[in-house]
């Protein structure tokens, strides 16, 4: 993943909400339709992750912009049954799922005769397994591709090509019995040696139910798709009724939460803005979400958290009663944390 801007790819079997989801998450004008492909070319937009503290700090600051931390969503074509072998139009576009650091399944969980579903009756698990089996055979694909592009520096003793057709091996054994490259269990290691092949069945998962009252746990969300997208519509007057309903906030934070991400700020007259890092990420590697020469130019940094710092009303404020942290290389950044960096 980039530093700064985590990507969602958005899958699921044609017709079951995902441009729906695309819409109410971008607010992008698209093509919504009842009827399967009705999206061909993917859509590709920006979301600003939604942040209350972003807005308290700016307005300390006094702030002449906000940059919130962005998602990048894409929307492709409907997977079907037999996709792998070119059956509908989704294949072709996976390559833009394979870029991606999270991807999230839209899962039709609504009856509603007049919405077409492609096989005739609402079942989650069946649609869930069909797209589970359709990213597999993709992944075995490319798999055996890189396979076969090796094997000439596997039989010349070449010990990067050995090295990864062993993983390989392991992957497709788990592949080829139907399950996600997750199951084969890789160690750090042994994923950094494959991690140019970008295997979707290795990337975290978060499954959207459209609509469900009570699933809701884990990696699972139950969303009314078609409400969100009405919200998204809406003025912003008009959707403030509508904010404690809109479950989208959610959505952005487990996909966070599953890729371990964490939010930092910088705040000044300038601009206040929310920056995306792993977490464990120490003050230098934090840095470079903002430019890559601070990890190598960082001297130290002052740190305060975001409440505590408008507690005092003021970076100087702050200061002068002694809440300023000063930290150095070793100091792991903490959710909330409001940086200075020293270069
Ligand atoms: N009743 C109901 N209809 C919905 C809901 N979400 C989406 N729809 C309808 O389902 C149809 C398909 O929605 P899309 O968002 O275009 O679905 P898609 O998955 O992008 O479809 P393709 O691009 O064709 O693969 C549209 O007519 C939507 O209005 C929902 O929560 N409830
Ligand atoms: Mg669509």
């Amino acid at each position: 993943m980039s530093h700064t801007k985590l990507t969602i790819g958005i899958v699921g079997l044609p017709n079951v909400g995902k441009s729906t989801l695309f819409k109410a998450l971008t607010r992008e004008k698209v093509n919504i339709a009842n009827f399967p492909f009705a999206t061909i070319d993917p859509n590709v937009g920006i979301v600003k992750v939604p942040d209350q503290r972003l807005i308290r700090l700016a307005e300390m600051s006094k702030s002449k912009k906000i940059v919130p931390a962005a998602i990048e969503f894409v929307d492709i074509a409907g997977l079907v049954k037999g996709a792998h072998e070119g059956a509908g139009l989704g294949n072709q576009f996976l390559a833009r799922i394979r870029e991606v650091d999270v991807i999230v399944e839209v899962v039709r969980d609504f009856e509603n005769p007049d919405i077409i579903h492609v096989e005739e009756t609402v079942n989650p698990s069946r649609d869930i397994e069909t797209i589970q089996l359709e990213l597999v055979m993709a992944d075995l694909q490319t798999l055996n591709k890189h396979l076969a592009t090796i094997e000439k520096d596997v039989r010349a003793g070449k010990k990067y090509a050995q090295e990864e057709k062993i993983v390989l091996e392991k992957i497709k054994t788990v592949l080829e019995a139907g399950e996600g490259a997750t199951k084969a269990k890789l160690s750090e290691s042994e994923l950094l040696l494959i991690k140019n092949l970008h295997f979707m069945t290795l990337k975290p998962f978060l499954f959207v139910y459209n609509i469900s009252k009570n699933i809701d746990n884990g990696n699972r969300l139950a969303i009314n798709l078609r409400l969100e997208a009405e919200i998204a519509e809406m003025s912003e007057e008009e959707a403030k009724e509508f904010e404690n309903e809109s479950r989208l906030p959610e959505l952005i934070k487990k996909a966070y939460d599953l890729l371990d991400l964490i939010t930092y700020f910088t705040t000044g007259e300038d601009e206040t803005r929310g920056w995306t890092i792993r977490a464990g990420w120490t003050a230098p590697q934090a840095g470079s979400a903002i430019h890559n020469d601070f990890e190598q130019k960082f001297i130290k940094a002052e740190v305060i958290n975001w409440q505590k710092l408008l507690e005092c009303g003021s970076w100087a404020n702050a200061r002068q009663k002694g809440f300023l942290r000063t930290e150095g290389k070793d100091y792991v950044v903490e959710d909330g944390d409001v940086i200075e960096f020293k270069i």
